[in-house]
């Protein structure tokens, strides 16, 4: 078969057109490329004020001394002291043996007292002797008897206000508390304190200071569980430390 200038022609003409459609195929193709690259940017990291949803712990100190934020204590239960030596008591002061014994009730544990003329005694590690424990602790009171005492706890000191009540039998309340700081934009004051004294935090609210003027207002009393917002982002309390130690935030 002879091929004829014209068949010639055409052969490099339909090349033309394929080579045309391949260039602009690849123009096409790095067009869509270039597009498609700033979206992707786009569903990158969300910006550092915003932390990325999951939990986070946060620490709040014991403050021996202080009413936090104007809260106002309350009585713990009242408990009864009575003269008769509990058998687990075997080692008493000597010199001040006229003692009226009771069991203090702080942080799910019995702490065994006993009351007498130098004061109170307390039996912090639960040894059954009165007199290897810190303490007396004297009477500071204007009434019958009231004084300050720190009780070592398993987990941690806490300081309370022990006195004899009008009502019969023997209460406290707290004075000390926990601080720390909620770190969400700006460092936030955040206080638990045991208003419904019994050793235990977990029963209580959080307060976060949100307009950080140093009193607590509604909105600022936070419970397990809850859901809060600052801002645009929105959080829950998801637990508090029996202790009072640290607090667990959940962040959306
Ligand atoms: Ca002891
Ligand atoms: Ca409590
Ligand atoms: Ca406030």
């Amino acid at each position: 078969m002879k091929i004829g200038t014209r068949e010639v022609v055409l052969l490099f003409g339909a090349l033309a057109i394929l080579f045309a459609m391949f260039v602009s195929g690849i123009f096409l193709f790095l067009r869509f490329v270039k597009t498609a690259g700033p979206a992707i940017a786009e569903r990158g990291p969300a910006p550092a004020s915003a932390p990325a949803a999951g939990t986070q712990v946060v620490s709040l100190a014991y403050v021996a001394e202080g009413f936090p934020m104007g809260l106002s204590a309350g009585q713990a239960d009242r408990f009864s002291l009575a003269a008769a030596r509990p058998a687990e008591i075997r080692v008493i002061p000597e010199g001040d043996s006229d003692l009226q014994y009771g069991e203090l009730p702080l942080g799910g544990a019995f702490y065994p007292i006993a009351l007498g003329r130098a004061g109170l005694y307390l039996d912090a590690n639960h040894n059954g002797d009165l007199t290897d424990d810190r303490g007396p602790y004297a009477n500071e009171g204007s009434g019958v008897f009231a004084t300050t005492a720190e009780v070592p706890t398993a987990s941690g000191p806490y300081s309370m206000w022990f006195f004899l009540s009008n009502m019969g039998g023997a209460t406290y309340y707290a004075k000390c508390h926990r601080a720390g700081t909620f770190p969400f934009l700006r460092e936030y004051k955040m206080v638990l304190y045991d208003a419904q004294p019994n050793g235990r935090y977990d029963d209580e609210p959080l307060v976060i200071d949100w307009n950080d003027n140093g009193s607590v207002e509604e909105g600022e009393s936070i419970r397990v569980g809850q859901d809060f917002r600052v801002g645009d982002r929105a959080f829950r309390l998801a637990s508090i430390d029996p202790a009072g130690a640290s607090g667990t935030i959940a962040y959306f």
